[in-house]
């Protein structure tokens, strides 16, 4: 029987000839197609707000929100350079709309979250019907609805912008359209989607469907107060501390499909255990601040910072003061997949 020894440069030229055949030999990549865990290409990133604020006012003068379409400075993670992502999966950006300005209708396969972050009155039409964007309240653009985006006020709007766009490019499922007009006409009043789904009922009638929620705003003062009502009774969590998901009422399911979206409450002088789950997370500090440990870097945030941890980091935080939390991953889709995992260490 023939019994092949190790020989590089025999194996190297074999390597070459089979290459022109669009061939490769599984046994050299054996170990980085399947890892042992997950070694994530991203790496932990802050992007301190007071530091990024002036570049963000000076694209308003060189650009308007019209000819930009989207005026956003990419928040792109440095482990994952050329790629406008955030995660391997995920994007954000910090979206600036001046006073006003419309950010014109289009609609697109990809899902977006918007968290906002300065600014109070300007508003975003989805699916015919205007939302109101508050200081940190969730708001959500699903797949393929059309959106545009005005400011009426006399102040600059900030908001983070979350989108799947890598997953969606991963997949190859991205399709896009620009609205025939600038905007889209309004054809339900504003609070109707919130009065029909987001009371606790539903219309008589209504069938849940798969997908993302029915209404598109999660105001903050809501979301807060239920945050702060359950701190000052329940004991938190050694991990997460106060941790909740934003959910669709109608079915109970993560409010869109592809993101998963938290608020998270940790008390004054709190310190989480190291915890690591699969998904890799962007975290945006609302309230307070503090400190996430990554492995050995350490991101100091404070409000209106965002911040990465990518996927199987072990992190944890120590806040000074009751912080309170945004993030966003991709944990629907790796849960829909059964790939999802979380550990709780010591
Ligand atoms: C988009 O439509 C928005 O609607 C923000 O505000 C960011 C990034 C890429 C593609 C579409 C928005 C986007 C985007």
């Amino acid at each position: 029987m023939n019994m092949p020894i190790e020989n590089r440069a025999a194996r190297d030229a074999y390597y070459r000839r089979i290459a022109g055949r669009q061939l490769t030999p599984l046994w050299e990549a054996m170990s980085a197609l399947v890892p042992e865990r997950p070694r994530s290409p991203a790496v932990p990133h802050l992007w301190s707000y007071d530091a990024i604020r002036p570049w963000l006012m000076e694209s308003g003068d060189l650009i308007t929100a019209r000819e930009a379409v989207r005026r956003v400075l990419i928040l792109e993670n440095p482990g994952l350079a050329g790629t406008s992502a955030i995660t391997p999966a995920l994007y954000a950006g910090l979206q600036l709309i001046l006073p006003g300005e419309v950010a014109p209708s289009h609609r697109h396969t990809q899902t977006a979250l918007r968290l906002i972050v300065e600014g109070d009155g300007a508003y975003t039409a989805v699916d015919g019907e205007r939302v109101t964007m508050r200081p940190g309240d969730f708001i959500i653009t699903p797949s393929w609805t059309w959106h545009d985006h005005g400011n009426d006020t006399d102040q600059p709007v900030v908001w983070l912008d979350g989108l799947d766009i890598p997953l969606v490019r991963f997949l190859d499922c991205g399709f896009a359209e620009n609205y025939p007009h600038e905007t889209q006409p309004l054809i339900r009043a504003e609070g109707d989607a919130a009065a029909r789904y987001g009371a606790n009922m539903l219309p008589v009638d209504h069938v849940a469907a798969p997908g993302a929620a029915p209404i598109f705003s999660y105001p903050y003062a809501r979301s807060r107060e239920a945050l702060v009502r359950l701190a000052a009774d329940a004991p938190a969590d050694p991990w997460l501390g106060h941790k909740m998901q934003y959910v669709n009422p109608a079915t109970g399911g993560p409010a869109m499909p592809t993101m998963g979206t938290f608020l998270q409450l940790l008390p004054a002088a709190f310190a989480t255990r190291p915890y690591r789950s699969t998904d890799g997370a962007v975290f945006h500090c609302i309230e307070g601040g503090g400190e996430c440990r990554i492995g050995d870097v350490t991101l100091a945030f404070a409000p209106r910072d965002t911040f990465v941890v990518p996927g199987w980091a072990t992190h944890a935080f120590r806040v000074r003061e009751r912080t309170i939390l945004f993030s966003y991953s991709d944990r629907p889709v790796q849960r829909a997949l059964c790939l999802w995992r979380e550990e709780r260490l010591a």
